[in-house]
């Protein structure tokens, strides 16, 4: 059954949950939310628990909460890990990434280059060589836990490609 993602035009707090459908191989259709009329009449459907955005429609449930949501379709995917311990470290990781990913949340809105001056000074020496060392500790497989696609490579991705998208690859390579 195909699912129903509503949010605004850019990645923002969407991106994790449209990664993880992909990987989930839950297709899905977006509703971008362009005018207020559109973000008012959701929350007079009491679509929305907490009034914001991702919302997604799956099968009568209205899914909210973007972190609930991904574990939601992660599960569903079979992205969580194969046993207690798999499970604990990616959600460990899983969690760092949002971490990581949180100073590029605003991105969209404040100027780019304070983004990426407050990121090259702060989170990317901080996070790209822990998850550079733990991708290497666990082999050449190039998955962060097991040797499987998991819900922490997704967050990991998610975070790469928003650097790529604003360092370009060639220095982005020079950063790993
Ligand atoms: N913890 C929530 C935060 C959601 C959130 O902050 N949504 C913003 C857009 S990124 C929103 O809907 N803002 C409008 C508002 O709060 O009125 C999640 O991860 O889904």
């Amino acid at each position: 059954m195909s699912a129903t993602l509503h949010y605004f035009d850019g990645r923002g707090r969407a991106e994790i949950v449209r990664l993880t459908m992909a990987a989930a191989k839950v297709p899905f259709t977006q509703v971008d939310i362009r005018e207020k009329q559109q973000f008012e009449a959701l929350k007079a459907d009491g679509k929305l628990v907490f009034g914001q955005l991702p919302l997604v429609e799956y099968e009568g449930n209205n899914l909210v909460q973007s972190c609930s949501i991904v574990r939601y379709f992660a599960a569903k995917g079979n992205l969580l890990g194969s046993n207690e311990q798999e499970k604990s470290k990616i959600d460990i990781l899983f969690e760092g990434t949002r971490d990581f990913n949180s100073i590029f949340i605003s991105y969209g809105f404040a100027g780019f280059k304070e983004v990426l001056d407050d990121a090259k000074k702060t989170a990317l020496p901080r996070y790209l060589p822990i998850f550079n060392s733990v991708l290497l500790r666990n082999g050449s497989n190039g998955h962060l836990v097991g040797s499987k696609l998991s819900l922490a490579d997704i967050g990991l991705l998610e975070v790469i490609l928003t650097i790529e998208e604003l360092l370009g690859e060639d220095e982005l390579i020079t950063l790993l």
